[in-house]
């Protein structure tokens, strides 16, 4: 049983929901805060809107026990964790609104002893900036950016860190970082915590913590990075980078990450560009990676650009070269499109005049809108007796039963070095961009 008698999660995304989800599994009364409607009544019926594996059951099960609920109306707890987005609005400056908006919304419902928890990454000092917001919408209450150890609510930061695939494990295995805006702070955050996570609970500061998250996302996007630039040197060099890599990777120091079409997601992509608006003069590498990784599906579309040259020429192709494209979400084994450099490739393909485009994506039943109409969704093996050009955007399990025979006579365009690798071990001489 929790210490805290309700837990109010602000935010049933991706994070809020598994969160609200695991907590009431754990007996602690939660309530969901969300301003979707659609999605109050989703939860509340015990059903998910995200897709994320048992995800389902463990929500049906904690809303027909009645602990946990969703609703439109804030309402009075002892601790709320805010999990709401906080994307970058133009020339990458992080948008704090929907932090702004939840602190509009509990501000009226909290009382002497609450604690608030922000979980959205966020820019360095957001944790802070919640703290004023709250002050000044609660004025009879004293907050710790203020009062300091005294204050009657306390304020902290503790960033999720969960992979998308394996978020209800993770919320419980991952060790947490829990940064107060003063000990007593942290010392309340860390009781919540406790209350579900089986994984070390790490007490630092807020700032500090703000920044560890951002560190993680921009420490993976930069060793991409460095990955997605071997690749593109190694192209030109005439060097195979998967073996480049598979042989660098045999030093005991050395393991680069995996190249491939860009970087997608909604964390990887956005958070680097946090720090990069906080210390732009410094933050050199961190801006230039992402850059780097940005750059990477224009690198891919030249390819298949030079491949509708050759076919042009090539009498193996009479008219317009069929493409077919392996892949649509933003890595493997998932269904999440958002932000998919996979996608945005088909979507700049599909536009052309002078190209077929087949898409095989085993985990999405149709198109998405902006696809439909230009390009067809079939299945792998149709695409194959289809394409003269295969381009392989994401490594998901099923495109390992590819046949090498089924690649004979076509150009390869493999972005993830999956089918190349096959090729090569098989003896063939791949016809590759
Ligand atoms: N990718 C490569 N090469 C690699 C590894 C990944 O191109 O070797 C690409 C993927 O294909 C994908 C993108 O990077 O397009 C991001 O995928 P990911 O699996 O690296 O990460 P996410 O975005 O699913 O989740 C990350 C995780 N952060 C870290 O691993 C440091 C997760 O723990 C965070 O909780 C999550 O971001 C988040 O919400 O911030």
């Amino acid at each position: 049983m929790t210490d805290f008698g309700t837990v109010c999660v602000v935010g049933l995304g991706y994070i809020g929901l598994p969160t609200a989800a695991v907590l009431a599994s754990r007996g602690a009364r939660v309530v969901g805060l969300e301003i979707n409607p659609a999605t109050v009544a989703t939860i509340n019926r015990g059903d998910v809107h995200i897709v994320e594996p048992d995800l389902d059951l463990l929500v049906r099960e904690v809303v027909e026990s009645g602990l946990l609920r969703a609703t439109e109306t804030p309402v009075e707890a002892d601790a709320f964790m805010i999990a709401v987005p906080t994307p970058f609005a133009d020339q990458h400056v992080p948008d704090l609104s929907f932090v702004k908006a939840a602190a509009a919304a509990i501000a009226p419902v909290l009382k002497r002893g609450d604690l608030v928890v922000l979980e959205s990454t966020s820019p360095v000092g957001a944790t802070e900036r919640l703290s004023q917001w709250l002050a000044s919408y609660r004025p009879d209450l004293s907050f710790p950016h203020d009062t300091g150890e005294r204050s009657d609510i306390r304020v902290a930061y503790c960033p999720e860190r969960v992979l998308p695939g394996n978020v209800l494990n993770e919320l419980v295995e991952n060790d947490r970082i829990i940064g107060g805006i003063t000990q007593a702070c942290s010392k309340a955050a860390a009781a919540l915590y406790a209350q579900f996570v089986k994984g070390e609970r790490i007490v630092t500061n807020a700032r500090t913590a703000e920044m560890c998250k951002l560190a993680e996302n921009s420490f993976r996007d930069t060793n991409i990075a460095f990955a997605n630039e071997l690749s593109i040197i190694s192209e030109k060099l005439g060097i195979d980078v998967w073996e480049l890599i598979r042989l660098a990777n045999r030093h005991p120091r050395v393991s680069i990450l995996q190249p491939g079409p860009g970087v997608g997601g909604h964390c990887i992509a956005v958070d680097p560009w946090f720090i990069v608006d906080s210390a732009p003069d410094e933050a050199r590498l961190i801006r230039t990676a992402r850059e780097v990784n940005d750059s990477k599906p224009h690198w891919v579309l030249a390819q298949v650009e030079a491949a509708i040259i050759e076919a042009g020429s090539d009498r193996r192709t009479e008219g317009r070269p069929t493409i077919a494209c392996l892949g649509l979400s933003f890595k493997p084994n998932i269904d999440d499109l958002r932000e998919s450099p996979a996608l945005d490739i088909c979507q700049k393909l599909a536009s052309r005049k002078d190209c077929e485009i087949l898409v095989v994506e085993p985990h999405i039943r149709a198109l998405p809108a902006d696809l439909a109409g230009a390009a067809e969704l079939v299945d792998v093996t149709e695409a194959l007796s289809r394409a003269s050009i295969i381009l392989l955007l994401v490594d998901h399990t099923a495109f390992n039963d590819i046949a090498v025979e089924a690649l004979q006579d076509k150009c390869l365009i493999d972005t993830r070095g999956v089918l190349l690798q096959k090729l090569k071990a098989s003896g063939a001489e791949p016809d590759v961009k």
